[in-house]
């Protein structure tokens, strides 16, 4: 394989400076420009603000970029407000708590075990299309309740359902998505089964069933909401192990800050930059005038380094102690799926503790995402590694 050409330096933080100056940032996208929410304290007064900062706009307006053009699906919960929100919520919650059981536990184990002893195997593999997207792709066969097997499609669908390698935007490939959900909604209308849509299928909520759109609206979000998230979290991961060998030694022989560790990571990996809201009246963020009805944006990622809050919040401090990170967003709508992926990155640790002793790091190709005047790495394009024992 051949060397690592540059030092994988981790994920610097585009936002210090404007966050300590102004606490704000401002990008435009697609002509709705978005005024970006960077200070910990500030993100989290307007994330408990749902009556002024909305998500319940017209559907994929409150994602950076704006899906409007291409999507007219609402995802649900995640496009709605209290209290419809917390209706939904109390239904999918236990479905999504289901990863703390421990045969849900031991099926993830043995996938990612296996995927793990297959890459070392391997004289290289591509961290992205050989391990992070077939370990999202199967474990969400198990969330899903679906057969292994589905999970060849969803690796065929590639790192998001909503992106391409040549258009960050594509509706197109947004419709293969679709169909297969209206596919799979029809299999279960006529026969029932236990796995994600006969369930929603049998839900009630208010008194009546969920319509076909609701359903739709959830199973889209638990395809694309959990997929980029999880893939570079697991490839920075792989990275940060890679280029720190002594964290890899020092994990195998503390597993008790295994727990704090993962926290750790998704704190300085934050593997969603922000998310969106709407303001629903005229209203101001830390001293800066918000329009009714324009779009600001909860900087997860800003807030994780917010020096004010976090000690050294540039370095990764395995077993950091107080760790208030936003990386799973933050109040009403903190993720669903962090269950899941708490559990899928304690089972990855714990595996690698176990079967790998080095990741040696080859050619890397960086994801960075443009947003106005920041760049911020979120992880890789691709990137080579071994793993060997
Ligand atoms: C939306 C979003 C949810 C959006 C928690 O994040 O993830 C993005 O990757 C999707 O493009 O539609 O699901």
């Amino acid at each position: 394989m051949s060397k690592c050409p540059f030092n994988h330096t981790g994920i610097p933080d585009p936002f210090e400076q404007a966050r300590a100056k102004q606490g704000v940032g401002f990008i435009d996208d697609q002509n709705d420009p978005v005024m970006m929410v960077l200070r910990h304290k500030d993100l989290r007064k307007c994330a408990h603000d749902w009556k002024t900062f909305s998500s319940a706009a017209t559907p994929g307006r409150i994602v950076v970029p704006s899906e409007v053009n291409i999507r007219d699906i609402r995802q649900v919960p995640f496009e709605v407000d209290p209290p419809l929100h917390g209706d939904y919520r109390a239904f999918l919650e236990p479905w999504l708590k289901r990863p703390l059981e421990e045969t849900y536990r031991q099926a993830l184990r043995q996938q990612i075990s296996a995927l793990v002893q297959e890459s070392l195997q391997q004289d290289s593999i591509e961290a992205i299309y050989d391990f992070a997207l077939p370990l999202q792709s199967r474990a969400l066969t198990i969330l899903l309740n679906i057969p292994y097997e589905e999970a060849d499609l969803f690796i065929s669908w590639g790192t998001h359902v909503f992106r391409s390698e040549d258009n960050p935007l594509d509706g197109s490939k947004a419709q293969v998505l679709y169909n297969y959900i209206d596919k799979k909604i029809a299999a279960a209308e006529k026969s029932t089964s236990d796995d994600i849509f006969s369930v929603l299928l049998a839900t009630e909520l208010q008194g009546r069933k969920l319509t076909h759109d609701e359903i739709k609206g959830i199973i889209v979000l638990t395809f694309a909401g959990g997929r980029d998230t999880v893939i570079n979290m697991v490839t920075n991961t792989l990275a940060y192990l890679g280029e720190n060998p002594e964290s890899l030694t020092r994990l195998r022989k503390e597993p008790e800050i295994h727990n704090r560790a993962i926290e750790e990571l998704i704190r300085y990996f934050s593997p969603l930059t922000h998310m969106g809201r709407v303001a629903t009246k005229d209203s101001e963020v830390c001293g800066h005038a918000v329009k009714n009805d324009t779009r600001i944006s909860l900087c997860w990622a800003s807030a994780n380094r917010d020096a004010t809050v976090f000690e050294n919040p540039n370095e990764v401090v395995l077993d950091r102690k107080l760790n208030p990170h936003v990386g799973f967003g933050f109040s009403h709508h903190n993720c669903l799926g962090a269950t899941h992926a708490r559990v899928i990155m304690q089972i990855l640790l714990d595996e690698l503790c176990q079967q790998v002793d080095k990741i040696t790091l080859g050619d890397a190709q960086e994801n960075i995402e443009n947003w106005g005047e920041f760049q911020r790495k979120v992880g890789y394009h691709k990137l080579q590694l071994q793993l060997s024992k």
